[in-house]
């Protein structure tokens, strides 16, 4: 069955170069990238990112985190990512959210790390079921950032409203 799935390179990936060990290792899985930016994340976006999370006691820390506060890194890399089983297949080679007990070969085990502070930094964000993978691609994107038709979305008119092109 096909499925997307929202892949964030964090910002310590990002700090540490690994866009392309990163995005090579995903390519392994033979999926389509459907979409792709650079995003700076504002603390809004952070929370409603983790809204589950948002009684743990590390909940602060990582929307630090994912804002890239702890890093000096302001950004992170958004993609969705198409096809048979993705989220199966982006998870398996993420590996486990804890770096240290990740599989040493899986992307969070060859490159994660627990800090002093107690947060996983474990460089990529992978969605883990179809529902959380329609609300954060729902989240992350608009409709026409993405190039196939994933979800209905509806024509807005604005009046109003002004948006930059190139000068
Ligand atoms: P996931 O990223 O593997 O889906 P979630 O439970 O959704 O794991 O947690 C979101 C993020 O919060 C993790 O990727 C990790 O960075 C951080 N995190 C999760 N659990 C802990 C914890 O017990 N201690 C510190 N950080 C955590
Ligand atoms: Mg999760």
């Amino acid at each position: 069955m096909n499925q997307a799935v929202l892949i964030l390179i964090k910002p310590d990936g990002l700090k540490k170069s690994l866009t392309g060990n990163i995005l090579a290792r995903l390519s392994e899985t033979k999926l389509e990238i459907v979409a792709a930016k650079m995003v700076r994340v504002s603390k809004e976006l952070a929370e409603e990112h983790y809204q589950h999370l948002k009684d743990k006691p590390f909940f602060g820390e990582i929307v630090k985190y994912l804002q890239g506060e702890l890093h000096d890194r302001k950004k992170v890399m958004a993609l969705v990512y198409w096809g048979e089983d993705a989220i199966k297949k982006c998870r398996d080679l993420a590996g486990a959210t804890n770096p240290e007990e990740a599989e040493s070969t899986s992307i969070r085990g060859s490159y994660g790390r627990i800090t002093t502070g107690g947060v996983y930094e474990n460089v990529i964000h992978v969605s883990s079921q179809e529902s959380e993978a329609e609300r954060e691609i729902k989240l992350w994107f608009h409709p026409d950032e993405v190039i196939v038709d994933l979800y209905l979305a509806k024509k807005v008119a604005h009046k109003e409203y002004k948006t930059y092109d190139w000068a």
